[in-house]
């Protein structure tokens, strides 16, 4: 039997395990998907409501022109592929925004900057927007790149509840993908975020061309992080024409499933979120992350600049499998 043994999953001292080997992860991916479902499930329902969905909408705060070469990325300035480079949004705007997330049932709302760092004179204003949308009843997240530590504690202070910021891919695949950025300058503001008192919010993105091998390599990083993420977004890359990544071979849904299930598995409290890719997927591929352990969505019909289902899709996906939201406001 070729089985992960249950008590692997904890260290001696009962917490969740920080200290997994990179082939203990990859060997999750050669599970028997049934034995892998089985763990995955086993794992969630230890930790969590199976039937149970929190929403998240994001809005882009600042879109496009963004100086740094991420591959995948439509936002690059580097790369034609017909998003406009806008201001940051206004106050007003942010906080309709905010209202129309929280009535559409979602319980974070999640702001979204193309910057390769916030610059000090932004914080203020950021901290503004933090502290009137919290005031809505929503959790806040920010994800605006590169964070000096002096930048988190601002906006922790103001109450930002998460910070969004990825490792996106293994260690050995990310120069593949970007190079205006190393995944040390990602490991380090991960670390203010954490040391500033934020929840984390760190995960990547599948379907890039990388291999199994940087599937398990990313989950490693992730789950050996000295405290794991709060929250792991595992996205499906989102292809868009100009981006370098237009074009990458599609990864079957089988192995993005497992990806999740392995997030699930090493990372069993925090909450995994089937983010970007949706719009593509089957009904049937989204159940069977929710079975892998997914239990979180973005909600609304746009990612940052990209198209995410609609809200009646997804109300009817949820009917559908009967799972509920754990939405405090409106119809979702
Ligand atoms: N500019 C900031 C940064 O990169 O840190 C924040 C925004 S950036 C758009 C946030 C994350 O969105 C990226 O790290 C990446 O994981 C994800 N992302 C961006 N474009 C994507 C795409 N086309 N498909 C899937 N995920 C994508
Ligand atoms: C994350 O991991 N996925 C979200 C959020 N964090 C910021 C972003 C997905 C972006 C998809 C491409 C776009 O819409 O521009
Ligand atoms: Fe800029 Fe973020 Fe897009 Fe990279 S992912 S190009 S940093 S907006």
């Amino acid at each position: 039997m070729n089985a992960v043994p249950q008590s692997l999953h904890r260290s001696e001292s009962g917490d969740v395990r920080t200290d997994w080997t990179r082939a203990e992860i990859r060997a999750l991916f050669d599970l028997p998907f049934p034995e892998l479902m089985f763990q995955a499930q086993s794992l969630h329902r230890r930790y969590f409501d199976p039937a149970k969905v929190q929403l998240s909408t994001l809005l882009s705060i600042k879109t496009g022109g963004c100086p740094e070469d991420c591959a995948y990325c439509p936002q690059s300035a580097q790369y034609d592929t017909g998003v406009k480079a806008s201001k940051l949004l206004d106050r007003e705007t942010v906080l309709s925004a905010a209202r129309e997330a929280l009535a559409g049932g979602a319980t974070r709302f999640c702001m979204g900057a193309a910057w390769r760092s916030p610059k000090d004179r932004d914080i203020d204003g950021l901290c503004g927007i933090v502290d009137e949308v919290k005031a809505l009843g929503l959790e806040t997240c920010m994800t605006l790149g590169m964070l000096t530590r002096p930048q988190a504690d601002r906006l922790k202070s103001a109450g930002l509840d998460y910070y969004n910021h990825n490792l996106d891919t293994s260690p050995e695949f990310y120069g593949e993908v970007i190079t205006t950025r190393t995944y040390q300058d990602r490991l380090d503001t991960l670390a203010h975020v954490r040391g500033a008192g934020m929840s984390v919010c760190c995960g990547g993105i599948v379907g890039m061309g990388e291999s199994v091998e940087d599937r398990a390599g990313m989950i490693h990083a992730l789950a050996t992080l000295p405290t794991h993420p709060e929250s792991v977004p595992i996205n499906l890359l989102v292809q868009v024409e100009g981006a370098p990544l237009h074009g990458a071979g599609r990864v079957h849904p089988i192995d993005f499933v497992r990806t999740i299930a392995a997030a699930r598995i090493t990372m069993p409290r925090s909450m995994v979120r089937l983010s970007a890719g949706r719009e593509d997927m089957s009904d049937e591929t989204q159940a069977l992350c929710f079975l892998a352990g997914a239990n979180s969505i973005f909600s609304g019909d746009r990612l940052l600049t990209t198209p995410n289902p609609a809200g009646d899709r997804d109300a009817a996906l949820l009917a559908r499998l009967r799972m509920a939201t754990d939405a405090k406001a409106g119809s979702a």
